[in-house]
């Protein structure tokens, strides 16, 4: 079984993002089937993270762009741009 793939069916997509996010923060015994895949017996941010590491495993979309990915873009973007503030402003602050 590839890790991340809660359904079993040979793909890392949305398909487990949303099992992994319908069983979130969840305990359970069900392992991988309910998106736990590192098997602590809850399903968090390891999981999603071993999710997001094996992320279009087995499908033929690997140019989409997926959630995981874009989030950390968006948190790039936004560190990029306070740290362009800072340089720019900080000058002018004497
Ligand atoms: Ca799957
Ligand atoms: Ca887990």
């Amino acid at each position: 079984m590839i890790l991340g793939d809660a359904n079993g069916d040979g793909k890392v997509d949305d398909v487990d993002a949303q099992i992994v996010a319908a069983n979130w923060g969840d305990s359970t015994t069900n392992g991988a089937d309910d998106g736990d895949f590192d098997g602590d017996g809850v399903v968090g941010p390891i999981d999603a993270a071993i999710m997001a590491a094996n992320w279009d495993h087995g499908t033929s979309e690997a140019a989409a762009v997926p959630e995981p990915s874009r989030l950390a873009l968006l948190v790039v973007a936004a560190s990029v741009a306070l740290a362009c503030c800072r340089w720019h402003y900080c000058p002018l602050r004497g």
